[in-house]
């Protein structure tokens, strides 16, 4: 064996238990007690620590062109800050352009992830932006063939469908063995928020909230749940953020569709308060917290955590989509220097090496089990994505991507001191948790030492996801 991890808590999401760990080959070679190394075995330390599978982030947007700029970390750098939070696969977004087959899209952006030098492993969902001609919905078959088999529809923006093409899409992802993930937000109604407030000179940060109110979302999600259901098809709401949405999400997996949701660390810890005045004690203004969905009300969030606890939420991910301060500004001041307003300010927050390190915290402070974060943040999204044929647990013959965890090791993020990626500024400021990641494997090898990345760009590959059909909210 090349590695072995010794004394520690494996834990995984059924169960925890005191084991060693060895790795061969970048895998799993075995688990037990008392293993012995061979003459060239590397052996780490681990009592008091627990052993766990690198978390699996269903959602980023690296490099990606939005709100008339372009996300600030790379496929390098964001992909470095979460192999620092105990990430070790991101599943990136592939927006498909009008005209653009996606298995092109996906050629073109692949192209642009290799160059920058992945630090860990990575897939990808297609953002569906063009499914009007039968040539572009059968482009999804060429997806699957290739390994992407989840694809991802927006109920809002402009390069967003239209509920026939969503249904369309439903059925044929139905057909071909595919996953549809969806953005949920009443696209109409936004809209006509938004002309309502910018007419009456509201232009702050807080309107962005209440023109994607719970409402605004609640009503898609339970719109795209019926429209799931219609189709025969699965569903995953992707950053479901709302009470409504959970309730709908819950009521459809208790009559046994196979309908999933995600959620993202910032609605279970942060709410539309930061909207008002953002949080000025860690340098951080309102608009710096504008991503869509935006945060919810108390209610909304409780409902999440009790979404997770019974299962209703399957999944955690970041929606990683970091923008510099400086563009934040656009909020005031747009590029060409005309006033701003709260729809100038381009969407998204950072959280991709943030999302492990809360939600084990919260576990450690024992609001949930250590064997649900890893269920949410690792086993889930293997399954739901189809690569827990090599990743997602600590269990034999899987790739070794492992992190040792620290439960009594005290963190507190500081943008400027211990974080990783390329952004001015973090919504994570100065929050602190309980434990924290002291090293962290990519399929064998050492990539974060417990202070720093000490991987190479380019070690991270690409995986290949296998086809995924739920037939019932098993799976
Ligand atoms: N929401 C964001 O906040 N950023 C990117 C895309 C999205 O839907
Ligand atoms: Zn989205
Ligand atoms: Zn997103």
């Amino acid at each position: 064996m090349d590695l072995l991890i010794k004394g520690g808590t494996v834990v995984t999401a059924k169960a925890s238990f005191k084991a060693d760990v060895a790795v061969k080959n970048g895998k799993i070679s075995a688990i037990g007690t008392n293993l012995k190394p061979g003459k060239k075995t590397e052996v780490v330390d681990a009592k008091g620590k627990m052993i766990l599978p690198g978390a699996i982030d269903g959602h980023t947007h690296l490099a990606m062109p939005f709100g008339g700029t372009i996300a600030t970390d790379d496929y390098h750098t964001g992909t470095r800050a979460a192999a620092c939070g105990g990430t070790t696969t991101v599943f990136d977004f592939v927006l498909q352009g009008v005209g653009e087959p996606m298995d092109a899209a996906l050629a073109r952006r692949d192209a642009i992830c290799k160059e920058q030098g992945p630090a860990i492993d990575y897939s990808y969902h297609i953002g569906v932006g063009d499914v009007t001609t039968p040539e572009m919905l059968a482009s999804m078959d060429e997806c699957v063939k290739q390994g992407i088999t989840s694809f991802k529809v927006f109920m809002v923006y402009d390069f967003g469908v239209d509920d026939g093409q969503f249904y369309e899409t439903l059925q044929h992802a139905a057909k071909i063995g595919a996953l549809v993930g969806v953005h949920a937000e009443n696209k109409h109604v936004n809209d006509s928020l938004i002309k309502k407030c910018l007419a009456e000179g509201k232009t702050e940060a807080w309107w962005h909230y209440v023109t994607k109110n719970e409402d605004v979302a609640g009503e898609a999600c339970v719109r795209a749940v019926n429209l799931a259901k219609m189709a025969g098809a699965s569903l995953y709401i992707v950053h479901l953020d709302n009470e409504q949405g959970v309730k709908a999400v819950a009521d459809a997996r208790a009559e046994g569709y196979p309908i999933f949701a995600e959620t993202c660390p910032q609605y279970l810890s942060l709410t539309k308060d930061v909207y008002k005045n953002g949080i000025p004690e860690n340098g951080l203004r309102a608009r710096d917290f504008v991503c869509s969905p935006p945060m919810k009300g108390k209610a909304s969030q409780d409902a999440l955590w009790n979404g997770i606890k019974t299962g209703a939420v399957s999944t955690l991910a970041t929606d990683h989509c970091p923008f510099l301060q400086s563009e934040k500004d656009w909020g005031i001041t747009k590029k060409d220097g005309t006033p701003g307003n709260f729809t100038t300010i381009p969407n998204g927050c950072a959280g991709i090496e943030n999302m492990y390190p809360y939600i084990l915290s919260e576990a450690n402070k024992g609001r949930i089990s250590f064997e649900k974060a890893v269920e949410i943040s690792a086993t889930n999204p293997a399954k739901l994505f189809g690569i827990d044929y090599c990743k997602g647990a600590i269990e034999v013959g899987l790739d070794a991507d492992i992190v040792i965890y620290d439960p009594k090791k005290k963190f507190v993020v500081k943008n400027a001191e211990n974080q990783h990626g390329a952004l001015d500024h973090t919504v994570w400021e100065n929050v602190e948790f309980k434990g924290y990641p002291v090293a962290t494997y990519s399929r064998g090898k050492l990539v974060f030492d417990g202070k720093d990345y000490v991987g190479q760009a380019g070690d991270g590959q690409f995986v290949k996801c296998k086809k995924v059909k739920f037939k019932s909210p098993e799976f």
